[in-house]
């Protein structure tokens, strides 16, 4: 079963756990176009809390783990399948399987973002009832630079803890994903984690960061299913 976001009734949280699939140092053969193995929200109560992963990335962290020659191939394939607007900052995805491919702090662009086929923190559009699956990787170094991402009706600006202010999302990626292992961007190795849902109701969500601060800072983008 997967997750679907909105529901009969606006705002009421309609999460069914997913079937959560732990990838360890296996899946980097299976990287290219795969998924990188998907977390569902394990919503309901008492669920606020995310793993700590403050410590650069090690096998077995709980998601993939890719090299570099595999984050450029994740990077020259974002735009895949996607409609890239720079002048309104948008990303527009067609279609009933929709996959978003998305960084935590590319480098290059603004700290605490994400970014999207080149865009920081761009509005992605995705189509009512489209199976979407994102996939996220961590190119951000450094201490507090796990990130992660929930989707979230409730809109900006955040609280320094911006889950107090989201709750758990209606969709979460879990557990944060560590930094990458090495300042150098060639030798190091990046975590890299997938979450699939269903498109539900339309109307205009957001991405956000749970990490403490990084929210805060701008780590947002719109979400908007039409
Ligand atoms: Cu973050």
């Amino acid at each position: 079963m997967r997750p679907t976001i909105g529901g009969r009734a606006r705002g009421a949280v309609l999460m069914v756990a997913l079937l959560a699939t732990a990838w360890g140092t296996g899946a980097q053969a299976q990287m290219a176009g795969g998924d990188f193995g998907a977390y569902g929200g394990m919503m309901g109560g008492g669920m606020m809390g995310l793993t700590q992963s403050d410590r650069p990335v090690e096998p077995g962290w709980g998601g993939a783990v890719l090299d570099f020659a595999q984050v450029r191939e994740f990077l020259a394939g974002s735009a895949q399948g996607a409609r890239v607007d720079a002048r309104t900052n948008t990303v527009t995805y067609r279609g009933r399987d929709v996959r978003i491919a998305m960084v935590a702090v590319q480098p290059g662009h603004p700290d605490q973002t994400f970014e999207v086929a080149g865009l920081t923190n761009p509005t992605l559009v995705v189509p009512r009832g489209a199976n979407v699956r994102i996939d996220l990787v961590n190119m951000d170094y450094g201490r507090n630079m796990e990130h992660g991402l929930i989707i979230t009706p409730i809109p900006p600006p955040y609280p320094y803890m911006s889950m107090m202010a989201t709750g758990p999302g209606l969709v979460q990626l879990e557990p944060l994903l560590p930094w990458r292992s090495e300042s150098s961007l060639q030798a190091a190795s990046y975590a890299a984690l997938s979450t699939s849902f269903v498109a539900g109701e339309p109307g205009t969500y957001w991405y956000v960061c749970p990490t403490p601060e990084h929210a805060e800072k701008g780590m947002v983008g719109r979400f908007v299913i039409r």
